[in-house]
């Protein structure tokens, strides 16, 4: 086999529900993360059948996976502490779930300190938990603790806590800093536009076409972390575009916690571009526009969303209607278009001006004085002016946000 020796090596499993039909995209999806987090999978092993309390799938299925010899075993299905320490200790196998196997994802592509701390606060609130069931397990003479960690866990069970209420504060003063800018934008003129949506459907790609920007896009999960804001005048509006990190299937609550300050960027757009591959099939797509939207309820989006069926260079033209149809529960009005070749953006841009709340129309007077002419001059770069007269004071008639009206009663503007 040619293989980079470093390369680390996996068997894949899942354990499926024996009255639901097969199937094969959440393999799929599960190999595409183990690649994203540098495996190589050896195999992959499923089994149709109720839950095994013990190891979660067959104890056959188990000693399948490791005649491949591999260095891990990556479960799709969540385990549970104690299906964790059975396998380890009963196969001397070291295993993952695939909520462990995003967060290994996350931990070697965060590169700001913000991200580094939501990724850190993930993994402790995951780990305190099995943490105090390792406590209690050992205080009955179970079993021998937290990832063999033995006497430690009551100190590792406060540090834990400690560690995890310390990084909540640093990263709530992040998340004010976020809202301070915010606002800043605002009073500049700035509508706010969020691109959202499932992990590897095109949003950095997207905000490249609209922006003209160059930030990483990769046909992988998970290639965004941190949001990346673009500026774009949209037929007369400005707008700025964030783009997000992507969502996923049975993302846990606390992992969307986690990632509040990042996400709040969605939670507080005045506009909301949901992101999807109009090329996966059908059944796929459905499903990942669901997930998006329960991910867009836990972050409480209030902001319309337009939804973008993104890659539709892929679709022959004719299927569009079909396509559409089939999804028109979970996205009415979608705009099919294609961050690869521009087709569908100028669609796309007459969408995101109608669904912006029109700017408010107001009439303010300023002083006639040298303060007055500077905030003057900033309305003409942050509102959209209709007239000027300079008579005693400065009359304006201008369309702007409020927050850029309230901006300039500071510099000594009254509304008429
Ligand atoms: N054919 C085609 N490919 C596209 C289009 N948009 C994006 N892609 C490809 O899809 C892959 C993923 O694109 P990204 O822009 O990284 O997707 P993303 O949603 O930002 O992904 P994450 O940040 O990982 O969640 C890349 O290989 C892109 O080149 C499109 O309109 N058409
Ligand atoms: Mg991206």
């Amino acid at each position: 086999m040619n293989r980079d020796k470093k390369e680390k090596t996996a068997v894949l499993l899942m354990r499926e529900s024996p009255i639901k039909s097969p199937d094969t995209y959440r393999m799929k999806e599960l190999c595409g993360l183990a690649h994203a987090a540098g495996y190589h999978v050896l195999a992959e092993v499923s089994q149709r059948r109720s839950l095994d309390s013990r190891y979660q799938i067959g104890r056959g299925k188990i000693e399948e996976a490791l005649s491949y010899n591999p260095e891990k075993l990556i479960f799709y299905n969540a385990l549970s502490p104690n299906q964790v320490f059975n396998i380890t200790s009963e196969f001397s196998a070291r295993v993952l779930d695939r909520f462990n196997l995003i967060l290994e994802i996350f931990a070697t592509r965060a590169s700001t300190r913000e991200a580094k701390l939501q990724v850190e606060l993930a993994r402790l609130t995951y780990d305190a938990p099995q943490v105090k069931n390792a406590l209690a397990l050992k205080k009955r003479g179970e079993q021998p603790g937290f990832r063999g960690a033995g006497a430690y866990e009551q100190s590792m069970y406060h540090d834990i806590r400690g560690r995890i209420a310390k990084i909540r504060a640093q990263l709530t003063n992040v998340e004010n800093m976020g809202e301070d800018r915010r606002h800043r934008r605002r009073e500049q003129g700035f509508d706010l536009v969020a691109l959202a949506g499932y992990t590897n459907v095109g949003k950095s790609t997207l905000l490249n076409a609209l922006t003209g920007s160059e930030v990483e896009a990769r046909d992988q999960p998970f290639t965004t972390l941190s949001p990346t804001t673009r500026a774009r005048e949209v037929l007369g509006r400005k707008v700025l575009f964030t783009d997000t990190v992507g969502f996923i299937d049975d993302l846990p609550h606390f992992l969307i916690k986690a990632f509040r300050s990042t996400l709040s960027e969605i939670s507080e757009a005045d506009l909301v571009l949901l992101v999807a591959d109009a090329s996966d099939p059908p059944e796929l797509l459905r499903r990942k526009l669901a997930a998006s939207h329960k991910a867009l309820w836990d972050c409480e989006v209030r902001a319309p969303i337009v939804t973008v069926l993104n890659k539709s260079d892929r679709l022959e033209e004719s299927r569009a209607a079909e396509i559409a149809e089939l999804v028109k529960d979970l996205a009415s009005n979608p705009v099919f278009a294609s961050a690869a070749t521009g087709q569908g953006l100028g669609v796309l841009e007459e969408c995101i001006s109608m669904s912006l709340q029109p700017l408010q129309e107001f009439r303010i007077s300023l002083p006639y004085t040298a303060q007055g002419l500077a905030e003057l001059s900033r309305l003409y770069e942050t509102a959209d002016l209709l007239s000027v007269s300079y008579e005693e004071e400065l009359i304006v008639r201008l369309r702007a946000r409020k927050e850029t009206i309230a901006r300039a009663s500071l510099s000594g503007a009254r509304r008429m």
